[in-house]
């Protein structure tokens, strides 16, 4: 069960490393500060806005939560719209939870493991 946990994963490694490339890109790249500060826009770029999905099942032993998510757009983790499992930070994120609820939550990459931080359900 594990392993195909990771398998999983490893789908969406590809994502987590585009994005590494990416920010690496950035810090080194030509200074971008001074742009965006010209451009502000109106709303902040809130790069931790929640993102939405549906509980497809729940593992508390393993602390996971396989989630059918839009697309994700944290402070570390960038996807797109996909079905897998994640790691939760803190197995009480899965207390008031079952299967077919609509959940917001929060993904930051922990260690290289995508992992559900902040988790809502959706009345
Ligand atoms: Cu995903």
């Amino acid at each position: 069960m594990k392993k195909s946990l990771l398998n999983l994963m490893a789908v969406c490694g590809f994502s987590l490393l585009t994005m590494t490339a990416y920010a690496d890109q950035s810090s080194k790249g030509m200074d971008m500060t001074g742009m965006k500060m010209d451009n502000m826009p109106s709303k902040p770029a809130s790069a931790t806005a929640l993102s939405d999905g549906e509980v497809r099942a729940i593992d508390k032993e393993n602390k996971s939560i396989t989630l059918k998510h839009g697309r994700i757009k944290s402070t570390t983790v960038e996807m797109g719209p996909m079905t897998m499992p994640f790691k939760v930070k803190d197995k009480g994120l899965l207390a008031g939870v079952k299967v077919g609820d609509k959940v917001k939550f929060n993904v930051e990459n922990i260690d290289g493991i995508s992992t559900v931080t902040t988790l809502s359900v959706q009345k």
